[in-house]
């Protein structure tokens, strides 16, 4: 089972996507997602310059000794485009291992551990009338658990928040919470902790008391806080009951977590920039959170985040793979046969692609009942549809900023 043919696609239909297609000499076909958001073009190029020709001839069915080779033999290691770039070439043989095993890749990957995946969506809003219309409308479309994001009084725009994306008239944009918006250069958005911890805990109030004890929410700090403001935060939520509250300070420093840790029993999910298992290692060993939130697209693929949830599990940690919609299709229906197949899976973030993607991916995963199931087409359940994909050429974009109001730049 030789590797005949590495293509690399990009395409962008509701944003950019970049696909590994990797063909073998009888004809099976793997699809493998490397989308870096707003850095796409150097994943590109790490896969056409540098991966690809290395990949002709080689065994398709060698998914670990080609990880480990792609992995070591580079000699520098790690990093986003690294790590995207060795994801989708792991991905694509999951994926042609399955479809030459006539097998979904979650049957080769232990078989399944439940019977769905139970996602939560995002739902936001500049102030409170706008947020419980957006809760309500996630619980119509089927969610059972929902992040909730909300504007700040004196503050322009905060990313994440939908009606804001919307306001902006791009109609690209307007079902996507969280765009990299096309354009030569990122946006300016503003920021003020202190305003932000304030009101918080009041939104958690007000949401608490209209939809009830039971419903599972979620909220993401998004890298924004010190250690001591996280700590802050997590002790003002805990009257609320989170299910999580996600990346609450920015963790390249895994230690300053034990801080926040020390002060809340709100629980912390971290880690959707990461790259591989040593990012995590001190916060899983000394247990300092409590869900793991790596991407498959991001971690090196499904093989090393397989491996780094596994150790997760030994501390009772769960998984909350990353899945917004800059992850394309095939990285989420890797995610959701990795997520099928462990023991220790917690929750799977969904967000719905947009109509265009939909249509360059064809997809056969289920969503019923807040449940998300990969479905049982062998390999991942993901195939391009080339024609359509190549009438959406590549467009520069860029995520958001910010900047404090005397002009710093913050974390967004
Ligand atoms: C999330 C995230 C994302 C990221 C985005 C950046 O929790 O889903 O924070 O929305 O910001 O993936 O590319
Ligand atoms: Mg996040």
């Amino acid at each position: 089972m030789k590797i005949a043919k590495a293509e690399v696609i990009v395409t962008s239909p509701d944003r950019n996507f970049v696909t590994l297609k990797l063909t073998t000499e009888d004809g099976l076909t793997g699809l493998g997602d490397a989308t870096l958001n707003g850095r796409e073009l150097a994943v590109v190029s790490y896969l056409k310059d540098h991966v690809a020709p290395l990949l002709i001839g080689s065994d398709a069915s060698r998914i670990e000794d080609t990880w480990q080779f792609l992995y070591r033999s580079a000699y520098w290691r790690r990093g986003p485009v690294t790590m995207a770039s060795i994801a989708a070439v792991d991905m694509a043989l999951w994926d042609i291992k399955g479809k030459a095993a006539g097998m979904p890749v979650y049957q080769l990957l232990g078989g399944a551990s439940r019977t769905g995946l139970m996602a939560y969506g995002h739902a936001s809003g500049k102030e409170l009338p706008e947020i419980f219309d957006s809760i309500r409308s996630h619980l119509e479309q089927g969610y059972r658990s929902i992040r909730v994001q909300t504007g700040v009084p004196g503050l322009k725009a905060i990313y994440g928040i939908a009606s804001q994306a919307a306001d902006t008239g791009d109609a690209d944009v307007r079902y996507d919470h969280e765009p990299a918006r096309r354009g030569a250069k990122p946006t300016e958005e503003d920021w003020d902790t202190r305003a932000y911890l304030k009101h918080l805990p009041g939104v958690f109030e007000a949401v608490r008391n209209e939809f009830g004890p039971d419903l599972p929410l979620l909220h993401d700090g998004h890298h924004r806080m010190t250690p001591i403001q996280a700590a802050k935060l997590g002790k003002s939520l805990e009257p609320y009951d989170l299910f999580w509250l996600e990346d609450c300070t920015p963790a390249e420093n895994q230690e300053a977590l034990r801080l926040v840790r020390q002060h809340t029993t709100t629980p912390l999910a971290i880690g959707e920039i990461f790259n591989t298992v040593w990012d995590f290692k001190d916060l899983i060993r000394d247990q300092l959170i409590d869900y793991v939130r790596g991407a498959v697209t991001h971690m090196g693929g499904i093989s090393p985040l397989k491996k780094t949830l596994e150790y997760a599990a030994q501390y009772q940690i769960k998984s909350g793979m990353h899945g917004p919609t800059d992850i394309s299709p095939v990285g989420m229906a890797a995610a959701m046969h990795l997520g099928l197949s462990i023991h220790n899976f917690g929750i799977q973030e969904y967000m719905k692609h947009g109509q265009k993607t939909d249509e360059v991916f064809e997809q056969s995963f289920t969503w019923e009942n807040g449940m998300l199931h990969p479905g049982d087409k062998p390999g991942l359940g993901v195939e391009l549809n080339q024609d359509e994909a190549g009438k959406y050429p590549y467009e520069q974009a860029y995520l958001p900023y910010n900047r404090l109001a005397d002009g710093t730049v913050h974390d967004w």
